[in-house]
C-alpha cells in the first residue's frame, strides 16, 4: 500500500510531536503506529521540525548522515543513507559538560567531521563536493531518539530529524584521506573500537551521499556548514562523566557528561 501524501496540518501536528518530546524530554510511540508515512513526508516533517528551531532564533550549523554502516542498513532494510539537519543549539566545544537532563536516553557514537568551505549549488550537476571541503576533525554525536526504546522505522527517524540531539567537534586539520583510521570511544565505563572504513568503506564517500541526498530532498550545504559523516562504530549509552573519541592520525575529542 502506499502512504497518502499528508496534508501540511498533518506534517505540522507530527512536527509537534517530536518537539514536544524533546522539550518535555519525554518519549513517544512511532509515529508509524498511528500513520503510514512515506519517505518524501518524513523528511517534510523534519523540516518542519527543524523550523521549529530557527522559530526560536536558532541557526542551521550543518548536517550529518546516519546509516551509513552496512550493518545499520540492513538492520533497517534499507540501502539509501539518512540526512538530518544540526542547529547551533546542539553544538558542544571540545571538553565542555554536557547536561544529561536535556536528554530522554542519549547515547554517544565517534564520528569523522568535515567542513564545508563554499555554498554547494544543488542544480549544478558538475559540482564536486570533496573541492568544496576544507577541514576535516574527529567528532562525537550525541543521538537521542524521540521514541520509546529507540524503536522506529526508516521514516519515523527521519522525521525526529536522524535522533540528532548534540554534538562535539575536536581540532580542524586541513583536509586528508581519513579513509581507514583506527577510532577508539570510550564513554560510561565501555569502550568500543573501530575503523573510520565503516563509514561507506571511507568516509569521503558519505560526502557524495550526501550530495545525492541533499539534491533529492532540498537540503541546503552552505559554507560553514559542519558535515557529520556518520558512525564508525555502534553507539554506546552516554552516561555521567568523561566521554573521549580518539582517531588515529586526528588526534581526540572529549565531552563531560554531568547530570
Ligand atoms: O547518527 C546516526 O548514526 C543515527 C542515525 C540512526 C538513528 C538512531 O540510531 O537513533
Ligand atoms: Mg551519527
Amino acid at each position: 500500500m502506499v502512504a497518502k501524501t499528508l496534508t501540511s496540518n498533518e506534517i505540522d501536528i507530527l512536527a509537534g510531536r517530536l518537539h514536544n518530546a524533546r522539550v518535555e524530554v519525554l518519549d513517544i510511540p512511532s509515529l508509524a503506529d498511528d500513520v503510514e508515512i512515506h519517505i518524501d513526508d518524513a523528511y517534510r516533517i523534519q523540516e518542519a521540525l527543524v523550523s521549529r528551531y530557527l522559530d526560536r532564533g536558532h541557526a542551521i550549523a550543518g548536517v550529518k548522515l546516519g546509516f551509513t554502516s552496512k550493518a545499520k542498513m540492513a538492520q533497517m532494510g534499507v540501502s539509501d543513507v539518512i540526512v538530518g539537519r544540526l542547529v547551533d543549539a546542539m553544538r558542544v566545544d571540545d571538553g565542555d559538560r554536557l547536561e544529561l537532563q536535556r536528554f530522554i536516553h542519549p547515547k554517544i557514537e565517534p564520528e569523522i567531521a568535515y567542513r564545508l568551505s563554499r555554498d554547494i549549488d544543488l542544480d549544478d550537476t558538475t559540482a564536486d563536493i570533496e573541492s568544496c571541503v576544507d577541514a576535516v576533525a574527529p567528532a562525537m554525536e550525541i543521538i537521542d531518539s524521540r521514541y520509546r526504546d529507540f524503536r522506529f522505522t526508516y521514516t519515523d527517524v527521519v522525521a525526529d530529524n536522524t535522533s540528532a540531539a548534540a554534538y562535539v567537534i575536536g581540532p580542524w586539520q586541513s583536509l586528508r584521506t581519513v579513509g581507514d583510521l583506527s577510532v577508539r570511544l570510550e564513554a560510561g565505563g565501555q569502550a568500543v573500537e573501530g575503523s573510520t572504513a565503516a563509514i561507506l568503506d571511507d568516509p569521503v564517500n558519505a560526502l557524495h551521499a550526501l550530495l545525492d541526498v541533499s539534491r533529492r530532498r532540498r537540503i541546503p550545504l552552505r559554507a560553514g556548514h559542519v558535515i557529520l559523516a556518520g558512525a564508525a562504530t555502534a553507539a554506546i549509552p552516554l552516561t555521567a562523566g568523561v566521554a573521549r573519541c580518539e582517531i588515529e592520525g586526528l588526534g581526540s575529542v572529549t565531552v563531560e557528561a554531568v547530570s
